[in-house]
């Protein structure tokens, strides 16, 4: 009861999303902006299937060949201009940074984008660990980052990916 009042009051605070239509949501979309000085843009769509949720991505503007970390982060907010606003890594369960095929990790540990030579980069990938409209783990009014470098999946508490090269809020689909 407690997490699921604070995952609603944190996804009204984060960006005034659509309260009243925040339970009976499955799909929620963040569309990525370049941070400042930076090019990347895109979006990352997240639809509930059942238990898992299948997390759609696709990127442009990357460095070409190039391989970003990618997270879910706390915070539904992009103002900052180096997109530090969004906090550190979405986790729910208080676990260690970690690969993204481990139990123990962040719930928004993902996998790192790999762009083609056209600096384009996408995936679709799945997992139980994200919700999408209820309950703690919920992306709802949280943030998806594109970062600068690769992840490592291990150095604490970010893998070392670097700065933050896009930002875009998770708002409920219509
Ligand atoms: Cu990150």
């Amino acid at each position: 009861m407690t997490s699921k009042i604070a995952a609603a009051v944190s996804a009204v605070l984060a960006s005034a999303v659509l309260a009243s239509s925040y339970a009976a949501d499955s799909s929620a979309t963040a569309e990525l902006k370049p941070t400042q000085g930076n090019t990347a843009t895109g979006s990352v769509q997240f639809t509930q299937q059942g238990g898992k949720v299948v997390v759609a991505v696709s990127v442009s503007g990357l460095a070409p060949n190039s391989e970003h970390g990618l997270h879910v982060h706390e915070k539904g907010d992009c103002s900052a201009p180096d997109g530090m606003s969004a906090g550190g890594h979405f986790n729910p369960g208080g676990k260690p940074h970690a690969h993204f095929g481990q139990a123990e990790r962040h719930a928004g540990d993902l996998p790192n984008l790999r762009a083609d030579m056209n600096g384009h980069a996408n995936y679709k990938w799945e997992t139980d660990a994200l919700s999408v409209g209820s309950g703690a783990s919920s992306v709802i009014g949280r943030a998806v980052i594109v970062h600068r470098d690769p992840d490592d999946y291990k150095s604490q508490p970010a893998g070392n990916s670097g700065p933050r090269i896009a930002c875009g809020v998770i708002a409920a689909a219509k």
